[in-house]
């Protein structure tokens, strides 16, 4: 069995990067249902983030989205991460949102549009260097709704070379995180489709291009923990984008619709070492809370990380190769399933504990009175929203 002073060891040094999108308000295509107390700017949406790791203790970086965390200084803006006890994590470009992208960004037929993309890709290593950010984090809207309304091979061209241009620009400790996606808001084809395009562009790029996995961006029935290992195996898997999808890409809370299958992902890390922080996984929350208040979502978001992760500690590594040399398929599997049903909960409080947090973060939360006093606060201005 594995050692429990090991497994606590483990869940302490576990980070988690939480989104500057999830904190502002968001919706549906329908409708955004505004929320109270909402964040004003990248500053505000800082301190909220700040209470998800001040009550989980593991959720010490913030991701964010340029232009929507646009700001004058990003020298100001990391220094208020600091005083907060927080870093600026992955820069995430925007290159969705213009006029000019309606036919793609970095793949448009039109080599002025593809220049103004690559241009914005280039500043973001620039907020990069500002930041001390270390990984641009890269998802492109480019695709094609129609058979034969652009070349898809002349896109993939297109694509190589503006990813080649960012990759040549990229400082020795920054590196490049490419996510596919195979559908929205290009529905025949898009031109990052799936993990083996993505990986391909990695390759022919050099070590510091990564595929990202975000587990909300696959056909039902994929086995994402294969993708997971096999990426692992060649080191080139850059890092997730944990969320949650009951249908397509609804981005909700990790765990929430299949907490078996965040299992098996947190068990080929844990088996191929890949939580500590040399490994430079990074686990980050890709994820918008439309109904739910956004702070405590993001804290049970975490939770529910730990909680598969403490579940992958947990699987005894030695039975599991015995069972597997045996070809005992049922005992093998029974390995796994065990682990998966222990109740980690009890044990998670007592890393809390051990680390002076309270056990039960969210009620933890609720009690601290945070979520009434930034109601009362943010009553003027404008509150930050997906896209603004
Ligand atoms: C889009 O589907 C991708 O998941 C992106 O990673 C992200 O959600 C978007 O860029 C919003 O920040
Ligand atoms: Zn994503
Ligand atoms: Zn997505
Ligand atoms: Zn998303």
């Amino acid at each position: 069995m594995p050692d429990r002073n090991t497994v606590k060891a483990a869940l302490t040094e576990q980070r988690i990067e939480t989104p500057s999108w999830a904190y502002g308000n968001s919706g549906t295509r329908f409708k955004t249902f505004a929320q109270e107390g909402i964040p004003r700017d990248p500053f505000e949406k800082l301190d909220d983030a700040a209470q998800v790791h001040r009550f989980t203790g593991a959720a010490p970086s913030v991701a964010l989205h340029i232009p929507w965390d646009r700001v004058d200084d990003y020298s100001a803006l990391g220094e208020h991460a600091r005083s907060l006890g927080l870093r600026l994590g992955a820069i995430n470009p925007n290159t969705f949102q213009e006029e000019e992208y309606r036919l793609g960004s970095i793949c448009n037929p039109d080599p002025a549009v593809r220049a103004k993309a690559l241009a914005h890709l280039l500043e973001c290593v620039d907020i990069m260097d500002t930041t001390g950010s270390d990984a641009l984090s890269l998802w492109f809207a480019d695709g094609l709704n129609y058979p034969g309304q652009d070349c898809i091979a002349e896109r993939q061209q297109r694509l190589s070379e503006a990813l080649r241009a960012t990759y040549g620009r990229l400082g020795e400790h920054q590196r490049m995180l490419l996510e596919y996606k195979f559908f929205e808001p290009a529905f025949y084809a898009t031109d990052v489709p799936d993990w083996g395009t993505s990986y391909a562009h990695c390759a022919d790029l050099g070590e510091r291009a990564q595929v990202l996995v975000d587990t909300g961006h696959h056909a039902p029935g994929t086995n994402i923990e294969f993708i997971v290992a096999f990426l692992l195996g060649r080191g080139r898997l850059g890092g997730f984008h944990f969320n949650s999808r009951f249908y397509a890409d609804d981005d909700l809370m990790v765990g929430a619709a299949d907490p078996f299958q965040l299992f098996r992902i947190m068990h080929e890390i844990v088996r191929a070492g890949a939580l500590q922080d040399s490994a430079n996984v990074a686990f980050m929350l890709d994820q918008c809370h439309n109904l739910e208040p956004k702070i405590p979502a993001l804290i049970r978001s975490v939770l529910n990380v730990q909680e598969a992760t403490a579940k992958a500690l947990l699987v005894d590594g030695d039975a599991l190769a015995r069972a597997q040399r045996d070809g005992d398929v049922l005992g093998s599997n029974a390995v796994l399933m065990d682990a998966y049903n222990t109740d980690v909960r009890p044990l998670l409080a007592e890393v809390r504990e051990d680390a002076g947090i309270a056990p039960d973060p969210i009620a933890a939360y609720h009690r601290s009175g945070y979520a009434e006093k930034i109601i009362a606060s943010r009553k003027d201005g404008t509150p930050a929203g997906w896209g603004a």
